[in-house]
């Protein structure tokens, strides 16, 4: 749920479709406790209530854009057009092209107007909410430390996913060693 305070944070997205892909950003701002508010409007179905409800969260005191689109995706593109804050395009999954449809509408913009472009789908999402957390934390060190407790936050989960796999009793690299050391005759090893 966004916060009471005013968003710092604008999670726009081109249809209430993409939604379940642009929670994954609601969250991660959230943990942040970083104020946002999330929008839906279209580059295409909507083009001049996008270009109004932009000036309009900007004048609000959003200082960044987090902007996810699918398909044709143009809304970061439209809305890094009529503001200068920076925008983070994420590109939806899905449709007949997976999504790499919109990862290149959304990265290939013209020079002067740039969109900073995350991956495909909620991993995309995920990191847009980084990318906006790290933008505000250089002029906020409570953000900056909280960014460093997330950090080792995710070195933990990588040494637990580790000891989990390598006391599981499944095959190591070392066991794959020996067992081909054994295969090849002595001569060849
Ligand atoms: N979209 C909406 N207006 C312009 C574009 N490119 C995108 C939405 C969504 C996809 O079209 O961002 O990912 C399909 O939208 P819907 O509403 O048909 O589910």
């Amino acid at each position: 749920m966004p916060s009471d305070s005013k968003p710092v944070v604008a999670i726009l997205m081109g249809s209430h479709s993409d939604h379940p892909t642009m929670e994954e950003t609601e969250k991660l701002l959230e943990r942040f406790q970083v104020p946002y508010v999330t929008r839906v409007t279209s580059a295409h179905r909507a083009a001049r209530r996008t270009h109004e409800l932009t000036a309009e969260l900007e004048r609000g005191g959003v200082r960044i854009f987090v902007v996810g689109a699918g398909l044709a995706a143009h809304l970061a593109g439209a809305v890094a057009g009529v503001t200068t804050r920076p925008v983070i395009g994420v590109p939806m999954a899905g449709g007949s092209l997976q999504g790499v449809d919109a990862l290149y509408s959304t990265v290939q913009m013209p020079s002067g107007i740039p969109v900073a472009t995350m991956a495909i789908g909620k991993h995309g999402a995920k990191n847009a909410a980084i990318l906006a957390v790290e933008i505000l934390a250089l002029e906020d060190p409570t953000l900056r430390d909280r960014l460093l407790a997330y950090r080792e936050e995710l070195e933990r989960s990588v040494e637990e996913g580790d000891r989990e796999v390598s006391e599981s009793g499944e095959v190591t690299s070392e066991d794959v060693s020996d067992a081909i050391s054994k295969l090849t005759p002595e001569g060849e090893r």
